[in-house]
């Protein structure tokens, strides 16, 4: 039987290259995001005109909005079996004492909260049938805290210490949960964080080379297509031009 991945975040990068690649892997997605153009014009990219994608429209800090969103899916299409938890962001970079508490809500509401909102709702099927894979998108900032990320970094840690927990709880489920925790990744990310400023957006990637999203999508697949007995944890990837969350190297 074809397998299901629902991907959180798919409107863009990481997200919708990884959409792809489950796809072109044989999966049927659902693909999830606000922006719904950006989920139709996914689905016109990807699908030949048959029933194996489904666009799920709503903001994953509303709670209610994601239930609706699962229960609108019909029943075969509720057996998932690769959750890919995606959507976030960094909002702002600034130093705690000048922070913004919009942008520190809306990073706690979306890293945070709303993935353990989705992963709540979809577990019970794989609870059920005792299988599944959960892969917790977090990120360098994760593992390292650097100057300015004190709030972004703290989702992150905690979407590392979330990915833990739900290895240790959903054990007795045959439930596999995987991190991948990139570095730089040239996609929208430097732009919402910059609150659209373009300049400042382009200049994070300065002199370096970053991972595309792409890269990023293949570790996910990496990681889905082991063998049932294998699971791996974390996969830490960077550009090579960045050491750590806190050392580049700039031409
Ligand atoms: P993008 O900004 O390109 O994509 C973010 C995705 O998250 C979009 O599809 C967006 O959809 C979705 N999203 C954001 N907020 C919400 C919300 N409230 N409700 C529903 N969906 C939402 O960034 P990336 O692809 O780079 O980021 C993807 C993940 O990777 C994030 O968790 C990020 O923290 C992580 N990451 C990114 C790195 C980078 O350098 N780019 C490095 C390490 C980790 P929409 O706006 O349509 O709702
Ligand atoms: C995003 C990567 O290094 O910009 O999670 O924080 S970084």
């Amino acid at each position: 039987m074809t397998k299901i991945a629902l991907i959180t975040g798919a409107t863009s990068g990481i997200g919708r290259a990884t959409a792809k690649k489950m796809f072109s892997s044989g999966y049927k997605v659902i693909i999830t995001g606000r922006r719904k153009e950006l989920l139709d014009s996914l689905i016109s990219e990807i699908s030949t005109g048959n029933d194996l994608v489904i666009p799920l429209n709503f903001d994953i800090r509303n709670h209610d909005e994601c239930k609706k969103a699962f229960e609108s899916l019909p029943d075969d299409w509720k057996k998932i079996d690769v959750l890919i938890n995606n959507a976030g962001l960094a909002a702002g970079a600034d130093p705690i004492d000048k922070g913004n508490r919009d942008d520190w809500e809306r990073m706690i509401d979306t890293n945070i909260k709303g993935l353990l909102y989705i992963t709540q709702i979809v577990i019970p099927g794989m609870m059920e049938r005792k299988n599944g894979h959960i892969v917790n998108i977090g990120s360098i900032a994760g593992h390292e805290v650097y100057a300015n990320g004190n709030v972004y970094c703290a989702s992150k840690f905690a979407v590392n210490a979330i990915t833990k927990g739900m290895r240790i709880d959903l054990l007795p489920y045959n439930i596999k949960v995987s991190a991948v925790s990139p570095g730089m990744v040239e996609t929208e990310f430097s732009l919402v964080r910059y609150h659209g400023d373009k300049q400042k957006a382009d200049n994070v990637y300065k002199g370096i080379t970053p991972l595309n999203a792409e890269d990023v999508a293949e570790a996910i697949e990496f990681l889905v297509t082991r063998p049932k007995h294998v699971n791996v944890n974390d996969i830490i990837l960077v550009p090579t031009a960045q050491a750590s969350a806190v050392y580049n190297f700039r031409e």
